[in-house]
Formats: structure tokens, sequence, C-alpha cells
């Protein structure tokens, strides 16, 4: 394993991106490693607004006091702590369909998040279907291809980052998706099988 020191992590427990780094320090085995401060994002505190600028979590803050954002980065950091290739494999054909895994499923959790955040920020009168309808396509499209296409591998980090955009939807939209993906609730399943942070991370709030 390679430098040593505690690391802290800004996020809040909903937060898919920050459950995607919780369970990969989880698989990795860098859990004891890293602390978790609790962040606001919706009235972020002067630290975290110096540590990231642009305001969001989760922020990976290094023993030295460097801040690493986002969670694609700090997934990379703890992968290469933890030896490198671990979660995002070396060899270039599975790295970069992991990678590209990982972009999908980031970009259904972002959809989802801009349509939570159009519902907490908005009034009714000034939400716009045509915006939302937009992003909505942005998570339908992304389910369609992983239920065509579940990730084989349970263990990189396009499988954690699936896992938390389907534990996003269950917790903010009520599991809307489940009924026209069957397999993808099957997969899930079997990821919460086979990895029990992933249940340990759950916002039970
Ligand atoms: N691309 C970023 C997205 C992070 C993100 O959107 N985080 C949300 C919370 S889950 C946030 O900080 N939102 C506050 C904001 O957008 O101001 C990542 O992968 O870390």
């Amino acid at each position: 394993m390679r430098n040593q020191g505690l690391l802290t992590l800004r996020s809040a427990e909903p937060s898919p991106f920050g459950r995607k780094v919780r369970i990969a320090a989880a698989m990795l085995g860098l859990d004891d490693r890293i602390a978790i401060e609790a962040a606001d994002t919706i009235n972020p505190d002067p630290a975290l607004l110096h540590q990231n600028p642009l305001g969001k979590i989760p922020a990976l803050i290094l023993p030295n006091g460097d801040a690493l954002y986002d969670s694609a980065v700090i997934v990379e950091y703890l992968d290469w702590l933890a030896g490198g290739g671990k979660i995002i494999p070396i060899e270039p054909e599975a790295r970069f369909r992991s990678l590209t895994g990982q972009a999908l499923a980031d970009g259904i959790m972002e959809a989802a998040i801009l349509l939570r955040y159009e519902a907490l920020w908005r009034d009714v009168q000034h939400r716009s279907d045509a915006w939302t309808a937009h992003q909505q396509g942005k998570i339908d499209r992304g389910l369609e291809a992983f239920e065509a296409s579940a990730p084989e591998e349970i263990s990189d980090i396009a499988t954690i980052a699936l896992a938390c955009a389907l534990g996003y939807l269950d917790l903010r939209f009520g599991g809307e998706w489940r009924p026209k993906h069957p397999d993808l609730v099957r997969w899930q399943e079997s990821f919460a099988e086979a990895e029990p942070s992933f249940e340990g991370t759950r916002f039970k709030g």
C-alpha cells in the first residue's frame, strides 16, 4: 500500500457520488484510512468552498491538505493508493470500457440530481417540462443501455457507479425504474449480495 496518513472525505450520506467513493474505498480495503466529514451543499461551509471552489461533494482531503475532486478523480486516486489496477483495470480495453461505464452511470446520477434540484430549488410555476423531459431522457436511455448489457465484472468502477445510480433512483424517485428494467433489478440484487458496503452505505435517514 502506498503513502500513509488519514484522508478526509467531505460528503453527505444521501450523495450517490459520495456513496460511489465510499463503496470503492471499502472494496479496496481503504475505508479505515478515511474519515468522513459531513458537508452541506445547499449552505456550503467556507472550508468546502476553499477545498472545492465548485462547492460540490465528494472532495477528498489528503494528509498534506490538498483536495481531490470530482468522484472519478478520487476513485482513481484510491485505486492507485491500493496498488493500482484493482477497480480500474490496467489493460486498455477493459480500462476504457470500465471508465466509459462509470461515465454513463455518473451521467444518470447527474441528470437525476438535476431533476431533484429542479424540485428543490424552483417553484412549480417556474419548472420546465421540456427541460425535465430532456434530463429524464438521459436517465431512460442510460438505463436502457445498461439493461441491454449490464456490466459483467462485479468489482470495477462501472459496476460501483451503476449500483449507486440505481440506489439514488430508489432513494429519490421511488424505484420507478424497476418495472421496465428487470435485468437491472436482478443485477442490483447480485451486486448487493456480493458487496456488503452497498447496504452499509445506503442512506437510511
Ligand atoms: N461530477 C461530480 C458530481 C458531484 C455532484 O454533483 N455532487 C452533488 C451532491 S451528490 C453536489 O455537490 N451538488 C451541489 C451543487 O451542485 O452545488 C462528481 O463526480 O463528484
